[in-house]
C-alpha cells in the first residue's frame, strides 16, 4: 500500500479508501478452534472520573490477531468489482498469536462531545483544528450529493468545521469527531495528571483484543455482514441517502442514524464495550507498519518504533461493512481531523 499522508486522502481511505481500509475476508467461519484463552465475561463498570468516563476491566489473555482471508472468500460476502479492495487487506496477515499479559481497563464508550468539551474547558487545551487555524472537515449536502466527485466525502479543511461542528448536529452524548491524534493524547495526559492514574490510547493489539472479546469472527455479531444491521451504527440506507453514489456499498437495512449516534445505543460486546464497530473510528497509540504482523512480538506488541501514520480502528457511521471488521486496519497522520474519527481511552491498573 502506498501511504497517502495528505489529508484529503484520509477519507479517500475512508470512502474510496474506506473501501481500501475495508479489508476483509469472507471465508466463512474459520476454524480457529483455540483462538482465545480468555474468559469473555463482561466485568462490571469501574468508578468514573472527573470527565465521567466509565471503564470496564479487560482480562489478560491470548488471541489470534489479524486476518488472512482470501479475495475469493471475501468477495462472496463483500462483492466489489475492484480487486484492489481485497489486495489492500494484505496488512492484516499473517494471523499471529498475541498475548496481553496484564489486565487493563478500557472505556466502555467513545469519548463524547460533552466529555471533550469538559476537558477543553478545564485544561485550556486548544484543539489542533483551531490552533493551526485550518479547521476540520464537515458534511455539506451539495458536496456530498456530487456523484461525480470520487474522492472525499466531506468538505475541508475549512475553519467553519471543528470538533464543535462537523456539519451535522450532535448532542453532548455523541462521540466527538474532528479530533487529531495529538488532541486525544493531550486529553489522556491531562486526565492522567488529574486522576493520578495512567490514561492513554489503546495499542492496536489491545484494541483488537478488546473488540474480539473472545470471538474469532469478523464482527461481534459473527461473520455475516447482514447481521450488523441494528447492531452497530454504520453506513446504512439512511446514510446512503446523503451519499447516493455509495448506496450499493451500504448496509441493506437501517440502523436509525444517518450520522453519529449517541454512544451506547447498540448492544455491547462480551467485554461490555459499546460501539467497537462503527459510530467513530478510534485512534490507537501505534505507528502503522504494513508488514508489522510478520515481525511483531507476541507479548504486548506496541507497533513499530517509528512511522508516518497512526492506526485507527473499528469503522465509523460512514463505513461499509468490509471495513468495520475487527481485523481491519486504517491509518491517518497525527494531524488528521475528520468527521469520522474519534477515540476511546484505556486506563492502566494501579
Ligand atoms: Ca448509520
Ligand atoms: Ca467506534
Amino acid at each position: 500500500m502506498t501511504l497517502r499522508t495528505v489529508e484529503n486522502l484520509q477519507d479517500a481511505k475512508a470512502k474510496s479508501g474506506e473501501a481500501r481500509r475495508n479489508r476483509w475476508w469472507a471465508d466463512g467461519p474459520w476454524t480457529l478452534a483455540s483462538v482465545l484463552f480468555l474468559s469473555a465475561c463482561a466485568a462490571p463498570p469501574t468508578p468514573s472520573d472527573a470527565l465521567g468516563l466509565t471503564f470496564t476491566r479487560i482480562p489478560a489473555g491470548e488471541f489470534i490477531m489479524g486476518s488472512d482471508e482470501t479475495a475469493h472468500t471475501l468477495r462472496a460476502d463483500f462483492p466489489f468489482d475492484d480487486p484492489k479492495r481485497y489486495a489492500d487487506l494484505a496488512d492484516e496477515a499473517p494471523r499471529h498469536r498475541v498475548r496481553i499479559t496484564r489486565d487493563f481497563e478500557m472505556a466502555r464508550h467513545e469519548v463524547t462531545v460533552g466529555q471533550f468539551r469538559a476537558f477543553v474547558q478545564a485544561s485550556g487545551h486548544v484543539p489542533e483544528s483551531i490552533a493551526d487555524g485550518t479547521g476540520g472537515f464537515g458534511y455539506n449536502a451539495a458536496f456530498a450529493q456530487d456523484v461525480n466527485r470520487t474522492g472525499d466525502a466531506f468538505e475541508g479543511r475549512d475553519p467553519q468545521y471543528s470538533w464543535q461542528w462537523p456539519g451535522f448536529v450532535q448532542g453532548d452524548d455523541h462521540p466527538v469527531t474532528n479530533v487529531t491524534w495529538r488532541d486525544a493524547v493531550a486529553m489522556a495526559r491531562w486526565l492522567s495528571a488529574r486522576e493520578g492514574r495512567t490514561y492513554r490510547l489503546p495499542t492496536e493489539a489491545e484494541w483488537e483484543y478488546a473488540c474480539r472479546a473472545g470471538q474469532s469472527t469478523r464482527f461481534q455479531t459473527g461473520d455475516d455482514p447482514r447481521a450488523l444491521t441494528g447492531a452497530a451504527n454504520l453506513f446504512d440506507q439512511d446514510a446512503a441517502a446523503h451519499w447516493p453514489k455509495w448506496k450499493q456499498e451500504a448496509l441493506a437495512g437501517r440502523d436509525g442514524f444517518a450520522f453519529t449516534a449517541p454512544v451506547g445505543r447498540f448492544a455491547p460486546n462480551a467485554f461490555g464495550l459499546f460501539d467497537m464497530h462503527g459510530n467513530v473510528w478510534e485512534w490507537t497509540s501505534d505507528w502503522y507498519g504494513e508488514d508489522w504482523y510478520a515481525r511483531s512480538p507476541t507479548d504486548d506488541p506496541q507497533g513499530p518504533a517509528t512511522g508516518d501514520v497512526r492506526v485507527r480502528r473499528g469503522g465509523s457511521w460512514h463505513t461499509w461493512p468490509l471495513y468495520a471488521r475487527c481485523a481491519y486496519r486504517n491509518i491517518n497522520t497525527e494531524a488528521t481531523r475528520y468527521p469520522l474519527v474519534g477515540f476511546r481511552l484505556v486506563r492502566e491498573l494501579r
